[in-house]
């Protein structure tokens, strides 16, 4: 039976502005599916986009959304959790939203464990500016900031976040929606900072210059470079190093999360409580 995804969009916003093919629709119907699975009512849920093809995602989903500035959605994710502490935040931004300009709130959001779920949409390009270099932008790539190709080093996101803090980190592909919907259900139940790097194409952006210039073809790649983290495990350092492993690669349930930290200063500050000691964050330290 066909899914009805009706219900979860602002049917009025449709069609979308995405190009035929776009990965991004994939991943908003997935995550539909995944609210779904956990049962959340959208009343209860806020989706955070930042600025780039992957920012529409808040224009098309049917719940409280926040449609903010580029590199911002950590920041805005943070101070509406922390003032929502019960309801569902998620984040979704781009490749370029969320490591470039927007890095240093990605680091802090993932070292505080806030519960947020944070989503990037990994294109491997600047999408929406048309083809500017993007810190995952693979070397050698034709961009139209270095169309000589690209000379910077490609960057591996699960491993910033994992190092960073956030307790719950997760790669998947748009090849196989099913395993991401899994993946998205897992973090989103998750209490702390979920972070999924999820890959997909941009076949006009980044495709039609690299030789990729259909979503097939986009995909084929993206495939070609992830393996399953079990497949992934059992490869030599060699073959590793060009591989990204797909699946949960950090799962940490007992970490601290930051809401509920917070909730013991108010205590504090209510005289409900003594002040926290280091032993209160034996966890985190
Ligand atoms: C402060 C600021 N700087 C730059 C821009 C221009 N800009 C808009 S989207 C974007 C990059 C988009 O790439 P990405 O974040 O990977 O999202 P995608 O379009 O690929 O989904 C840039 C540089 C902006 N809107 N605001
Ligand atoms: S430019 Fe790329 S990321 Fe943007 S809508 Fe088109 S295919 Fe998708
Ligand atoms: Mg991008």
């Amino acid at each position: 039976m066909a899914y009805n995804y009706d219900e979860y969009l602002r049917l009025e916003k449709m069609p979308t502005l995405w190009c035929w093919g776009c990965g991004d629709g994939v991943i908003l119907k997935a995550v539909i599916r995944a609210i779904e699975a956990c049962g959340w009512n959208m009343d209860d849920v806020c989706v955070v986009s930042g600025i780039g093809c992957s920012g529409r995602f808040s224009s098309y989903i049917n719940c409280n959304t926040v449609h903010t500035t580029h590199g911002r959605t950590v920041a805005f994710a943070t101070g509406i959790k922390l003032a929502n502490p019960d309801k569902h935040v998620i984040c979704v931004a781009g490749d370029g939203d969320a490591l470039a300009i927007g890095g240093n709130h990605t680091i802090h959001g993932a070292r505080r464990n806030i519960d947020i779920n944070m989503i990037v949409i990994n294109n491997f390009i600047y999408g929406l500016t048309n083809s500017q270099t993007s810190p995952t932008t693979p070397q050698g790539m034709w961009t139209v900031s270095q169309t000589a190709g690209n000379i910077d080093p490609t960057f591996d996101a699960c491993k910033l976040a994992e190092a960073a803090g956030a307790s719950f980190v997760a790669r998947e592909t748009i090849l196989d929606p099913k395993k991401l919907e899994k993946t998205l259900i897992k973090g989103f139940q998750h209490k702390g900072f979920s972070f999924f790097d999820i890959f997909s194409n941009c076949h006009i952006n980044l495709g039609r210059k690299n030789k990729m210039d259909s979503a097939m073809k986009n995909l084929e790649w993206i495939d070609s470079i992830t393996a399953s983290k079990t497949k992934w495990e059992k490869m030599e350092p060699a073959e590793q190093m060009n591989t990204f492993p797909t699946g949960i690669l950090k799962h940490d349930e007992n970490a601290k999360e930051y809401c509920d930290m917070y909730k013991e200063i108010i205590a504090v500050h209510q005289g409900k409580r003594k002040a926290l000691t280091q032993d209160d964050f034996e966890k985190k330290i």
